[in-house]
């Protein structure tokens, strides 16, 4: 493995680049860690030492790195059209046949797509076409949004003013007006006497209620995530979503799906409205739909909405130079192709879904996990100091950063959201690399337990 000289890059970093979602001078006082390589399910740093990622980078790498059919793929399509735009009644072929193919797997009746380059993007476009829809048939009042506590829905102005995170709103005066957040399905934190099923159909009813406060004329839709990754992995009990079903048709609210991590196989089908049953209008996307290889994301709408806005709709005034790019189409559509002719998805589904999640739930029995919880390609472990009561160490997610910090020093890529560790491999990862992968978490558990009792 090639090797760089590490900390003459991060003395660059440190003058020049301001990163994402971070504390710098907490990253400063290690250096970043520069990542340089990747096949398959792990990737390499600038020492050359070697890290299964069972983050698939940032929930997005779903069939793994190292595919050179989609660099391949790239370098055709920049050679033969390396730019243009959908504006103005243009359009190019890679978008075109990606849309096509986006119908062909998502569920029934959802066949038009408007294209973007974030999950963020793709939510913004959410809130400005949901309105649009209303306002265009004579109802620009029913402009509310409702949304989640502790949802994730990317980080531009409308994205985090419908995300539900507090840290997020606190910077930037957000969030933007007509967002509403109810409570989240998080049956292990907020779950208190109920059953599951009880407590789903509260968590659910909460916008019932919240429609009927506001008037179902003010109501233009409801979004959430199938699984709330960012949050932390919280998986609803299965009676959440069917009642959340009933609500929206009942009130005529449209149901908005963020399909951005839980989409393309992550949570065992193509969709989480595959795995949960959720009747949605629209759509968004991003992440696993190029596996992360190009920026690209996707607002998927139904008939029902694709033809109001054609009828009533005029001109849509939104879009990005990039929406549609044909590089990051031609990519995503590869990256399809390959999930599709390779049964990525099914084939995890049949062969090491099921082993992963047995491997979860064995690490119920250890003495710091309060829960284990998975679903799919996904894992959460809640660290506890006592996992008859649920105490936590702290409330300053100490044990999360201790746990992920060991992690990285144990050659594993593990997320910390408060003390909720994280993880979603690729879905092409081995029955041996889950075994990897559980002796990986294990070892890091206890030496997690033993730091933190020092
Ligand atoms: N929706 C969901 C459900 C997401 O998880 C976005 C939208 C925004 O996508 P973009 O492409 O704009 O980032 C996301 C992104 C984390 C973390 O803390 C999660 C995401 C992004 C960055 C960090 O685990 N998810």
């Amino acid at each position: 493995m090639r090797t760089y000289d590490t900390s003459a890059l991060q003395d660059l970093d440190h003058k020049h680049y301001y990163h994402p979602f971070t504390n710098h001078p907490d990253m400063w006082s290690k250096g970043a860690h520069i990542i340089t390589e990747a096949e398959n399910v792990y990737i390499y740093d600038s020492d050359g030492n070697r890290y299964l990622d069972a983050m698939s980078g940032l929930w997005c790498v779903n069939i793994g790195y190292g595919r050179n059919e989609l660099a391949e793929t790239a370098k055709l399509q920049m050679e033969q059209l390396p730019y243009y735009n959908s504006f103005f009644q243009t359009a190019q072929l890679p978008a075109v046949e990606l849309a096509e193919m986006l119908a062909s797997v998502t569920p029934a009746g959802l066949n038009r797509t408007f294209f973007g380059c974030s999950g963020s993007d793709a939510n913004d476009t959410i809130v400005r076409l949901v309105r649009h829809f209303w306002s265009c048939q004579g109802h620009p009042d029913r402009n509310v949004i409702v949304s989640r506590k502790n949802a994730y829905h990317g980080s531009t102005i409308a994205g985090s003013s419908l995300g539900g995170m507090s840290s997020m709103h606190a910077q930037g005066g957000l969030p933007i007006p007509n967002i509403r957040h109810i409570n989240q399905p998080y049956f292990y934190r907020e779950g208190g006497d109920m059953t599951p099923e009880e407590f789903g159909l509260e968590r659910a009813r909460e916008l019932e209620k919240t429609i009927l406060e506001l008037g179902p004329d003010r109501v233009a839709a409801f979004i959430g995530e199938p699984i709330q990754g960012a949050g932390g992995v919280i998986i609803p009990p299965d009676s959440y979503w069917p009642e959340i079903n009933r609500i929206c048709q009942k009130y005529d609210v449209l149901l908005c799906a963020d399909e951005v991590i839980c989409g393309f196989g992550r949570t065992g089908n193509w969709f989480g409205t595959d795995t949960f049953g959720i009747a949605a209008d629209i759509m968004s996307m991003a992440k696993g739909l190029s596996s992360g290889y190009q920026p690209i994301s996707a607002v998927v709408i139904s008939d029902r909405i694709g033809d109001v806005l054609d009828s009533k709709g005029g001109e849509f005034t939104h879009g990005y130079t990039y929406s549609g790019h044909p590089v990051a189409c031609a990519v995503a559509l590869k990256n399809l192709e390959i999930m599709r002719d390779e049964r990525i998805i099914e084939t995890a589904r049949e062969n090491t879904q099921d082993y992963l999640q047995s491997k979860v739930a064995l690490l119920n029995r250890h003495p710091l996990v309060g829960e284990a919880r998975g679903c799919g390609f996904l894992g959460a472990l809640e660290l506890v100091r006592n996992p008859a009561t649920g105490e936590r160490y702290d409330d300053k997610g100490t044990a999360g950063k201790t746990c992920r910090d060991i992690a990285i020093g144990n050659g594993l890529v593990m997320r910390a959201i408060g003390d909720i560790m994280v993880f979603c491999p690729p879905l092409i990862i081995s029955r041996d690399q889950i075994d990897e992968l559980y002796r990986l978490i294990l070892k890091t558990l206890d030496q997690t337990q033993d730091a933190l009792n020092r």
